[in-house]
């Protein structure tokens, strides 16, 4: 099987290793230090019971997306695409899953925000796209070295309206895939709610953990924080109920403590941004929020100062 991993940071670091590991053809598309890291010394990827795997650059290809043209011999080479990038990437990635997919290639985005399967739709077709969603925790140590600081799930569906079903060939071979790496894949039928689910704790826990600089499990011994956040997630759900997602059926609170358990010794991705002095997602996480708030008249006074407040932040870090 082959699999294209595109924007190779924590987690595409995480997949492609375990991917590579398991005995898939993998393609990195990334750039910069990173692709010329993989491609001489390839991947350390440390796990949660503290052993470190080592992938030599010959277990896969890479190609630096910061070259123009896409080389002919990876055009069309994949089966699957796995777009694990940051959100502000994701139109990017889009444009180079067409390319590197296969004809009846099917492609997938991880990356934190919403709105990503309908973006790929636009470039490849919906009867190509699943919706997807990760709860594993990981910290980009360097590039080239991966810390997978949290065992989570990655959560398949289909989008509304599509051909695409779990026990298609293509689908029941990515699921095996996955399974065959240890990344835990899970199907679900209402995979808009899950990654809408995945966006409310990303709204409740990023942009506190990045302000505050602590590690996700440290948001449960500062209970002024944990109510902020928990705030802030309130009307990031309101926002999906006007969109048409139950949300009712969810215990907020009790999410976002499991999350703090289940990854507490991770970095959330947005403090490792604002670490490393890189933009950060918070457009894609209460930016989103925010606008699509506006457009039902809810309003969302508590991720507008989340964002403002990260926004100023990472203007700081980054001059
Ligand atoms: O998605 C994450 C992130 O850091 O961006 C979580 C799941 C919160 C893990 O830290």
């Amino acid at each position: 099987m082959r699999v294209a991993v595109l924007g190779v940071g924590a987690i595409g670091g995480l997949v492609a290793s375990k991917l590579a590991r398991s005995g898939c053809e993998v393609l990195l598309c990334t750039r910069g230090d990173t692709a010329q890291a993989l491609d001489a010394i390839g991947l350390l990827l440390e796990t949660p019971d503290g052993r470190t795997i080592a992938l030599a650059p010959d277990r896969w290809r890479v190609f630096d997306t910061n070259q123009s043209d896409i080389p002919t011999n990876i055009q069309g080479w994949a089966d699957y695409a796995i777009l694990c990038g940051k959100s502000h990437s994701t139109t990017e990635l889009c444009k180079i899953a067409e390319q590197v997919l296969s004809l009846n290639g099917v492609a997938m985005c991880l990356s934190n925000g919403i709105g990503h399967m309908e973006k790929l739709s636009n470039f490849i077709g919906k009867n190509r796209v699943l919706g997807g969603s990760t709860t594993h925790g990981a910290i980009r140590i360097g590039p080239g070295e991966v810390r997978w600081t949290a065992r989570g799930e990655i959560t398949i569906g289909a989008i509304e309206g599509s051909d695409l079903e779990p026990v298609e060939p293509r689908i029941d071979s990515l699921l095996s895939a996955l399974d065959e790496a240890g990344l835990n894949p899970k199907w679900s039928e209402e995979i808009s709610k899950v990654i809408w689910t995945k966006l409310l704790l990303n709204v409740a826990i990023n942009p506190l953990c990045a302000i505050s600089g602590i590690l996700n499990g440290e948001m449960l011994l500062h209970p002024e924080l944990f109510e902020a956040g928990l705030a802030a997630m309130e009307e990031a759900a309101r926002v999906a109920t006007a969109e048409g997602v139950d949300m009712s059926d969810i215990d907020l609170a009790q999410s976002l403590e499991d999350l703090c358990r289940a990854t507490a010794d991770n970095r959330v991705s947005m403090l490792q941004d604002i670490m490393a002095g890189r933009k950060t997602e918070i457009d894609a996480i209460c930016g989103e929020v925010i606008r699509r708030g506006e457009s039902f008249g809810i309003p969302t006074p508590r991720n507008q100062t989340l964002q403002a407040l990260v926004k100023g932040i990472e203007q700081s870090t980054r001059s």
